[in-house]
C-alpha cells in the first residue's frame, strides 16, 4: 500500500475540550506557529452560549500541548472592534512576519463576518491592529514575507453568483488591501465543487508556496470538508503552478466523522520542519484538534504532476 499523503499522528486527537481549564464545548480550527523552539497553538472554542473565543496552548514537540489557564482573545469591549466582534472570534491563522506574529481571525457580528488583524511578539500580549476586510469574508492567510515590496494574502470573499473561491490581494501596509484577483475556483462534480477557501498560512518551499486549502462537497447527508493543496510561484504567487486534483485529507477517524459538525477536517495552520516535512493541524468535526505529517516533496509532486485547472 502507498504511504498516505498525510500520516495521521497515532495520538490523535491531540487537544479536546477536556484539556481546557475553563468551560468550552469544542476545541478546533487552530493556527499554529513555531517560535524559539516552541509550538504555539491558537485554537477556537465554542462557549456554551454558541459563540467562539480563542485559546492558547504550548508544546515542546508539536504533539503534546498544554492549554493556558486563560483564553488568549475574547471579543473586544472597546470601540470599532467591539462592534464587529460581538458574536465571537473564529478560525485564527498565525503568520510569522519579520519580528512579529500576525494573527488573522473571523470577527462575527450583526453586520456579518469580516477579518480582523492582530499581532503579538511573544504570545503573551496581543494587540489589535485593524479590520482588514468588509463583510462577508473568511479565511484570510497572509504570506510570511513581503513579495516584490508588498504584503500578500489569500482570502475568500462570499458570493451568491459564483461559488466561494480563493482570491489574492496585496497591501503596502497590512491595512489597505487591493489589486485582487481570483486564483482557484471549485470544480463542478469534484470533491471541492461547493466551495474552496484558504487554510494554513502559505509555506515556502524551493519549488513554490504550498497552499493547503479546504474544499467542500455537498451530499445527501450534508457537506463534507476535505483538504487540498496548490503550489504558487515564489516570486508571483498569483501564478498557480498546479492544484492537486485529488484531496489530500478527508474525514476518516471517528472524531472527524462524528462531532459538532459531522464530516469535517478543516485546517488553519501548518508548520514546516527542517527535515522537509510539514506538520499539518486540523480540526476534526469542529470538535477536537488533530495533527499529521506530510512530506514537502510529495505535496509538490501532487501539485505539479497531477494537477487540475485552477479556474
Ligand atoms: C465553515 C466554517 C468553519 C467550520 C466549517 C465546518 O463554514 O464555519 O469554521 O469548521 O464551516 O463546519
Amino acid at each position: 500500500m502507498q504511504e498516505p499523503i498525510i500520516q495521521r499522528y497515532k495520538g490523535n486527537p491531540i487537544l479536546t475540550k477536556e484539556d481546557v481549564p475553563y468551560p468550552v464545548a469544542t476545541v478546533h480550527n487552530a493556527g499554529v506557529a513555531k517560535h524559539k523552539g516552541k509550538y504555539f497553538m491558537l485554537f477556537r472554542s465554542h462557549l456554551h452560549n454558541g459563540r467562539s473565543i480563542i485559546g492558547i496552548a504550548e508544546s515542546a514537540d508539536g504533539y503534546a500541548f498544554k492549554v493556558r489557564s486563560q483564553p488568549f482573545m475574547l471579543p473586544s469591549k472597546e470601540g470599532t472592534f467591539a462592534e464587529y466582534e460581538e458574536y465571537g472570534l473564529e478560525d485564527p491563522r498565525i503568520c510569522a512576519m519579520e519580528d512579529q506574529f500576525l494573527i488573522t481571525y473571523s470577527a462575527y457580528s450583526r453586520h456579518g463576518v469580516r477579518i480582523a488583524l492582530a499581532r503579538t511578539t511573544d504570545f503573551e500580549e496581543v494587540e489589535r491592529v485593524s479590520l482588514i476586510t468588509q463583510a462577508d469574508y473568511r479565511n484570510v492567510v497572509i504570506f510570511p514575507e513581503k513579495i516584490n515590496g508588498r504584503y500578500v494574502r489569500l482570502d475568500r470573499p462570499h458570493s451568491e453568483i459564483s461559488p466561494w473561491s480563493i482570491w489574492i490581494s496585496y497591501s503596502p501596509d497590512l491595512i489597505h488591501w487591493g489589486d485582487s484577483s481570483v486564483l482557484i475556483k471549485p470544480l463542478t462534480y469534484h470533491w471541492d465543487e461547493m466551495k474552496v477557501g484558504p487554510g494554513a498560512t502559505p509555506i515556502k518551499t524551493r519549488h513554490g508556496w504550498l497552499n493547503i486549502f479546504h474544499g467542500v462537497f455537498k451530499t445527501m447527508a450534508g457537506a463534507v470538508y476535505r483538504l487540498g493543496v496548490a503550489l504558487h510561484d515564489l516570486n508571483d504567487p498569483s501564478k498557480i503552478l498546479g492544484v492537486a486534483d485529488d484531496w489530500i485529507l478527508q474525514p476518516e477517524n471517528p472524531w472527524e466523522v462524528n462531532g459538532y459538525v459531522h464530516n469535517v477536517v478543516f485546517t488553519c495552520g501548518a508548520v514546516k520542519e527542517d527535515d522537509e516535512t510539514i506538520k499539518i493541524y486540523w480540526g476534526g468535526a469542529d470538535t477536537v484538534m488533530c495533527v499529521g505529517t506530510a512530506r514537502v516533496e510529495r505535496l509538490v509532486d501532487l501539485c505539479l504532476n497531477s494537477s487540475r485547472r485552477p479556474l
